[in-house]
């Protein structure tokens, strides 16, 4: 019997609406959901999508976890036994009690990853627990951004982009790979007459539609953006009515913008002075304009200050709340939000104190998420309603991993690690690594084996978005709820991630606080506000959002403590922070390390998304591995012909922090100092167990990056994936290994 079911695919960020195809229980097929109400937005990008197309190729994959694994032999010998859920349930409690008795709860940690599971359990887990040790990629993936505008704008932006809009600025991302249906609003408007202005030192597709292209140098663009303030005010092209009545601390900012002139910044980010000229003119004169979220910014080590600074420059033109510019998310109202089930409130004082780095990071942490926090109900309401999520209050992760290592500022003894790679996807994969071999109790829940989790004592099977059911708001960035059901449950032994945190917490004394047995009746009780059962909004279409609106700061000003947008930042100060946006150099470069330069001559950046793969997933489906079998760095014809390096051959690429392989692409748009460099590859089909721990070795660029603490960001912790030095050549013969893995899929 064939039967169409209705999902919200999850494979990446862009949360298509899915028409999944099942024939007698198994999922065979799928295609876009042509009666939701954006089914038109959505069906070209399901269609043309490899991971959709792969789909029974993904969830039917001889490699998913079935069962829970338990450790025999050493750490990383990659030898287990299959044991029961409930035996492995009850090690993992009875080895985390020992620990907390001896260590405190704060001993136990947990690595989350890109948000796409029910991280609201984790957060519950955690705080009922009374560890603050919770790290993912918040400092260096949204997190940040996120807290940042709560700090100057008291609420949170999102580019809206419609007819109306008149300019796009894509600073660092935002493209295709990363929102696809942003990016189609975006094709569709350029088409109507909107401007497009790009800022990236590759060029990329979005280069290619663009009416301006901002080949910048890496890391520099917080002085890009300082010179386009100025530029700004200098020609009188900014809001004057909106400044005046809106903005706090205007005359701090034009003073700090003074020195940036067009040919200072020049120097500084190797684009012309006229280009910088025409950008700032652009962008200030198309209204209303819109500004996306991108890791070009937020991986270089100036990352808060720049974020800083292009958020004063979407103020100053007078582009927020406004239809067709950047808007402010509001969450639908009538359901039990992800944050209140977090219970950010259990978490004692004493023990918050305690989160790692969190004397040295502070915006990011569980006192910086209260200081953030603080002026938005004046405007936004009560805040169990409408407050945003824990995870911008994480501890820091280069804190944390060391923590494991040297036992201070105290010792990490375990870490549970649900849905993500950290030895692949975290900065100095290195120092990972010996973090993770050096814990008493390391449990991973994931769907494959990954580098991570040979490294762990218990392995354990999660469920696919396709076999548990869902209520997801992406902690209310986006302002809606999206539902699905579970389309394809009950395979073998795997676990959704809520049963996993509710087994943790019924085992260490949280019961009371786990009353739901599945996720289906936590449903039923999150939407008991709207009257509707999670069937009944299953059957509504499980889509509803929160009511918009424009300018509504007119009435009640902005979520701030001046009630202003902070363009000098009370927050910031409070913390110890520079209130105003700051330029720095990155830290390698040939500017402030040219005596290092002289051995690493190259400007390395890392990480552009690419199809099919997601982050350092996907490396295992053989139609993907097919069309992309390797990884690939960028670099100009000019350079590599320097070194000697033919289109398609592997070359090494080193840092002084370690070196690893891909193979090099010629790109002439990219500029001659600069290469590129891919993330998350690693290799299933090669061994387990160490030392390859599935390739790890190979052709993992965080080999290179740099995650030391003195070298993050100082007021948000994030460790710098892009922007740093390089030298690049050619491997010997025997050090290319392509051709003796045919055996992925
Ligand atoms: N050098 C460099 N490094 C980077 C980046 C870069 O640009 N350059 N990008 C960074 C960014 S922005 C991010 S967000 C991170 C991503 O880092 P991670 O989140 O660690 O990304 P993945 O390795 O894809 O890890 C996801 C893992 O979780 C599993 N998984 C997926 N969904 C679920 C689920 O619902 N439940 C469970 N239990 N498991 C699940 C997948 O099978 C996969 O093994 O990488 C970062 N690392
Ligand atoms: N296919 C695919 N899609 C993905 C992902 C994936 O792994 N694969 N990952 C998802 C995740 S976790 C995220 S967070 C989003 C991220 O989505 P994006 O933010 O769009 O991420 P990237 O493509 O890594 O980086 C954006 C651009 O930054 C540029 N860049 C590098 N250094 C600099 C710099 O110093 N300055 C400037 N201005 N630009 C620079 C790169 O050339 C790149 O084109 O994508 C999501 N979508
Ligand atoms: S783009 Fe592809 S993988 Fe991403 S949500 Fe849409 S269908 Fe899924
Ligand atoms: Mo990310």
């Amino acid at each position: 019997m064939k039967e169409i079911k209705k999902v919200v695919c999850i494979q990446c960020h862009s949360a298509c609406r899915q028409a999944v195809e099942i024939e007698d229980g198994r999922l065979v097929g799928v295609g876009p959901d042509m009666d939701f109400p954006k089914g038109e937005l959505f069906s070209t990008i399901v269609r043309s999508c490899p991971r959709a197309h792969a789909i029974t190729d993904y969830f039917y994959h001889k490699d998913r976890l079935n069962y829970p694994l338990k450790r025999v032999g050493a750490r990383g010998e990659n030898k287990w036994v299959q044991i029961s859920w409930q035996q492995a349930m009850d090690e993992i409690a009875g080895k985390m009690k020992v620990l907390i008795d001896r260590y405190g709860p704060e001993t136990i940690g947990t690595t989350c990853g890109t948000g796409r599971t029910t991280d609201e359990f984790r957060t519950r887990f955690f705080n009922l627990l009374g560890s603050p040790n919770i790290v993912g990629q918040a400092e260096i993936c949204y997190g940040e951004y996120l807290a940042l505008m709560y700090a100057v704008f008291g609420w949170k932006l999102f580019p809206v982009v419609q007819k109306e809009t008149k300019c796009t600025l894509m600073w660092g991302g935002g493209g295709p790979r990363y929102w696809n249906a942003l990016w189609k609003n975006i094709t569709k408007a350029h088409k109507e007459g909107m401007k497009l202005i790009v800022i990236d030192p590759r060029g990329i597709d979005a280069t290619r539609h663009a009416d301006l292209w901002l080949r910048v140098r890496p890391g520099t663009d917080c002085a890009l953006a300082l010179a386009m303030i100025r530029h700004i005010i200098k020609e009188g092209l900014y809001d004057k009515d909106f400044v005046e009545k809106w903005c706090h601390g205007f005359e701090e900012l034009r003073e700090r913008v003074e020195p940036f002139t067009l040919e200072r910044a020049a120097e500084i980010t190797w684009v012309p002075a006229d280009k910088i000229r025409q950008a700032a003119e652009l962008y200030a004169t198309s209204k209303p304009a819109a500004m996306t979220h991108g890791l070009g910014i937020e991986h270089t080590v100036n990352s808060m200050e720049t974020l800083h600074a292009v958020f004063a420059l979407r103020a100053i033109t007078g582009n927020l709340d406004v239809k067709g510019g950047d808007l402010f998310t509001t969450a639908y109202p009538d359901i039990i939000h992800e944050q209140e089930i977090e219970l950010i409130d259990k978490l004692s004082p004493e023990q918050r104190k305690k989160q790692f780095g969190a004397d040295r990071f502070k915006i990011l942490t569980q006192e910086g998420f209260r200081m953030t926090q603080e002026a938005v109900p004046r405007v936004w309401g009560d805040l169990t309603l409408n407050r945003s999520s824990q995870f911008q209050a994480f501890a820091h992760a280069p804190t944390f991993y060391r923590a494991a290592i040297t036992g201070k500022p105290y010792p990490l003894k375990a870490i549970l690690t649900v849905a993500s790679n950290p030895v692949v996807t975290y900065g100095n994969s290195k120092l990972v690594y010996e973090a993770l071999k050096n814990l008493d109790l390391y449990v991973v829940v994931d769907f494959f084996m990954t580098p991570s989790a040979q490294l762990a004592d218990y392995v354990l099977p999660g469920t696919t978005y396709l076999e548990r059911p869902w209520i997801w708001a992406y902690a209310m960035i986006v302002g809606s709820e999206r539902a699905m059901p579970a389309v394809v449950p009950g395979q073998y032994e795997r676990w959704s991630d809520y049963k996993f945190w509710k087994g943790l917490g019924d085992r260490l004394g949280q019961e009371e606080y786990w009353p739901w047995e599945d996720l289906e009746e936590v449903y039923d009780y999150r939407l008991k506000p709207s009257g509707m059962t999670f069937k009944e909004f299953m059957a509504r279409g499980g889509f509803a959002a929160g009511k918009g609106g424009y300018k509504r700061y007119e009435e009640k000003g902005f979520g701030t403590p001046t009630g202003k947008v902070e363009l000098y930042s009370t927050v910031l100060e409070k913390m110890g922070y520079d209130p105003l946006p700051s330029f720095r150099e990155p830290l390698e470069s040939p500017v402030s390390s040219p005596d290092l330069a002289r051995e690493y001559p190259l400007i390395l950046t890392t990480g552009g998304r690419f199809l099919p793969y997601y982050n350092a997933e996907h490396r295992q489906i053989a139609q993907h591995r097919k069309r992309y079998p390797w990884p690939k760095m960028e670099i100009h014809p000019e350079t590599a012909k320097s070194l000697g390096i033919e289109d398609g051959q592997w070359v090494w690429i080193e840092s002084p922090r370690g070196r690893c392989r891909q193979t090099a692409e010629y790109d002439k748009n990219i500029h001659p100092g600069v290469v590129h460099a891919q993330h998350g590859w690693w290799f299933p089909e090669e061994p387990g167990e160490e030392p390859s721990l599935h390739g790890l070795w190979k052709s993992n660029i965080n080999i290179l990056t740099d995650d030391e603490p003195d070298h993050c960001n100082p007021i948000n912790g994030g460790w710098p994936l892009r922007a740093f030095l390089c030298k690049v050549y050619p491997c010997k013969p025997e050090e290319v290994w392509e051709g003796e893995t045919a055996n992925v899929g």
